[in-house]
């Protein structure tokens, strides 16, 4: 910059500023992909503010074509333009040029961003290239415009204008910021959230970078969220009315609870519209105050359960829900700031949930009962499967075959690396298997019918189901807190299914029960999908199978111009309707046979689709890596 452009007085400001362009990561954290974003949430907070105190309705938000320009605009009171009687400056000039300026900012006033965030305008202003900040109040609109933090030409009133608010421009410096390209995911998911977490504020998003805009707005705020979050997981709800609480004195907290038969808990929580992924103070208050709340309920209505003890993630397996605090000082903690460290919050949030908690229990009895009948289960589900584990280490401890499921036909040969366990739908395809098979190797776990639905499943319903559990004791290697690779009784877990939709099906719902509960398995590769023929295509001596239709097409295609004569295609019924000797030769022979390893892929993806897909396509929701087995075995049929 040329000498001679300073005056004074943008050197006082520049003096004002210089710390935030010095020491940037004391301001927002850092100048990585979070601090820059972190720009954004400053002017937006300050756009909150304005509608959360009944000023504002609308907050629009454009993401310029550059991708790293931003404007923010809200309905508001306008920032005020009036000149401050001993600086002669605006109050607009002070709030942008001057560190934790701005009466709305003092005591007094309600300004609930805090932390990184409530540092204000300023810092922004200072970490940007250009900033513009155009105000409508009063009848008219001014505008005053700041290069890296220093205004130019002052504020000026450009026109009238009607209605009021305040539109912030700004371009991030990029000598301070390394990459000053925004990512629209994450401003867009914030300004989600943001709506859900202040109801019936209207957030509009324009993506100028992809021409897409979105408007975010709910009446019913964090209900709407709420309901989103249990649609998402696919969660069947216990108490269909989630419990509600929204306190705002002294400290203001929304929350929402509801208890669903999922096997997890998920609360998702908020300080000051900043997602607190890692917990904190907030969440230990939550949980204390629910696990308070519900064991007092449990006591005075006498429904204790006998024979197991409810620990503290019994009663809070399947919540899901949605806390949101705003408070005046929060201080962050941990690599990525996201856990909330101020003690006090601990006693705060546990005093509001409790009686209200306990309160809403006993004025809802029968939904309060069904909630404490899921929480006994649970502490049921947990005793049994450690019941299960114990058996199966006992069993292992004697090498007692004794108390495997009846149904298994478990080879002859214990060495586990070695082995595998055919996983076969019905019992006339695992005859066949059973005598088609290598039986020093080869272990055939027939199972009868459809296997039930693990997607939403809570782990007592899993254990209830007598394949499923007879599944996890032919593994060994028990499941969810008890699982142990290391016991594992087979280096393969193969599901033979036959080749067509249904079989399909039960493997897809095989697949989802081993996701859920063992994946584990999946992980470290142990779970295969085999591949039995579903036509057998005899051409004058020769025999060629085929697994689905594009197969036996390429199969004809290639011999149509054989002259051994017509082909002789049969086509299978089902696995049981295969010799076992052809059933050795095809699907189970290590050295001829194909297998499917399978993997999972993209687990977002995954979660989402994950009902729609049930049965219809499974290999959209498990990858399979083919693998033909090449070291040549011994055979003993
Ligand atoms: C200080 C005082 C008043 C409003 C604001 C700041 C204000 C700041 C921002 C930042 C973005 N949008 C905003 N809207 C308002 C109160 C002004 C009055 O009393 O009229």
């Amino acid at each position: 910059m040329a000498s001679g452009t300073y005056t004074a007085k943008d050197i006082t400001v520049l003096e004002g500023l210089e710390p935030v362009r010095k020491r940037p990561g004391m301001y927002i954290g850092g100048v990585g992909s979070a601090g820059l974003h972190h720009l954004v949430w400053e002017v937006l907070d300050n756009a909150i503010d304005e509608a959360m105190n009944g000023h504002a309705s609308t907050i629009k938000v454009t993401l310029h074509e550059d991708g790293s320009s931003i404007t923010i605009e809200d309905d508001g009171r306008g920032i005020p333009v009036d000149l401050h009687p001993a600086t002669k400056k605006s109050a607009l000039e002070v709030i942008f040029t001057v560190l934790h300026a701005g009466g709305k900012f003092e005591q007094g006033n309600y300004k609930t961003a805090g932390g990184l965030h409530g540092v204000g305008a300023s810092v922004v202003n200072a970490l940007s290239k250009e900033l513009v900040a155009t105000v409508r109040r009063d009848g008219a609109q001014w505008e005053m415009r700041f290069k890296h933090g220093i205004p130019v030409g002052g504020l000026k009133k450009i026109g009238p204008a009607r209605g009021s608010g305040t539109t912030v421009y700004f371009h991030p410096d990029a000598t301070i910021f390394p990459k000053i390209e925004f990512d629209p995911a994450i401003i867009r998911e914030r300004l989600e959230v943001a709506s859900y977490l202040h109801k019936g504020v209207k957030v509009s998003f324009d993506d100028e970078t992809s021409n897409t805009k979105q408007v975010f707005e709910h009446a019913d705020g964090l209900l709407a969220y709420q309901r989103k979050i249990v649609d998402e997981r696919h969660a069947k709800p216990i108490n269909d009315t989630p419990f509600t609480l929204g306190k705002d004195d002294g400290l203001r907290l929304d929350l929402v609870l509801q208890w669903t038969e999922a096997t997890d808990e998920h609360i998702r929580s908020y300080v000051n519209g900043i997602p607190t992924a890692s917990g904190g103070t907030h969440e230990n208050g939550l949980r204390a105050g629910i696990g308070k709340a519900v064991r007092n309920f449990i006591d005075t209505h006498n429904l204790s359960p006998k024979g197991v003890t409810l620990t503290a993630e019994d009663i809070r397996e399947g919540l899901i829900g949605v806390l949101s605090v705003f408070i005046q000082e929060p201080q962050f903690q941990g690599q990525t700031k996201d856990r909330l460290n101020n003690p006090e919050l601990v006693s705060a949030v546990d005093g509001l949930v409790r009686p209200a908690l306990e309160h809403w229990l006993n004025h809802n009895i029968s939904v309060a009962e069904a909630i404490v009948a899921r929480i006994i289960l649970a502490a049921r589900a947990r005793e049994a499967s450690r019941a299960a584990q114990q058996e199966v280490s006992r069993k292992s401890a004697t090498s007692s075959r004794l108390n495997l499921p009846g149904k298994l036909s478990d080879c002859t040969n214990s060495a586990a690396d070695a082995s595998e366990l055919f996983v076969v739908e019905g019992d006339s395809a695992g005859g066949s298997a059973k005598q088609g098979r290598d039986r020093a190797r080869q272990a055939i776990l027939p199972l009868r019918g459809k296997v039930l639905n693990t997607e939403s499943a809570s782990l007592a319903k899993v254990l209830e189901n007598k394949e499923l559990s007879d599944l996890v004791t032919a593994l060994g290697c028990g499941l969810g807190q008890n699982f142990d690779l290391t016991k594992l009784r087979y280096g393969k877990v193969i599901i033979l299914a036959d080749a067509d939709s249904d079989g399909n099906h039960i493997a897809t719902l095989l697949l989802t029960f081993i996701y859920r509960h063992l994946p584990q398995l999946i992980a470290n590769g142990k779970v295969y999908l085999a591949q039995p023929p579903l036509y057998r295509i005899d051409i004058g001596k020769e025999t060629y199978w085929a697994l689905d239709d594009g197969h036996k097409d390429a199969i004809l295609k290639q011999q149509a111009k054989s002259t051994r004569g017509t082909p002789d295609i049969t086509r299978f019924k089902g696995l049981g309707e295969m010799m076992p000797k052809v059933l050795w030769e095809t699907t189970l022979n290590p050295r001829t046979r194909r297998l499917l390893r399978v993997e999972v892929t993209d687990q977002l993806v995954t979660d989402r689709v994950i009902n729609e897909l049930m049965g219809k396509d499974a290999s959209a929701r498990f990858r399979f890596i083919m693998e033909r087995a090449e070291e040549a075995e011994e055979l003993d049929v």
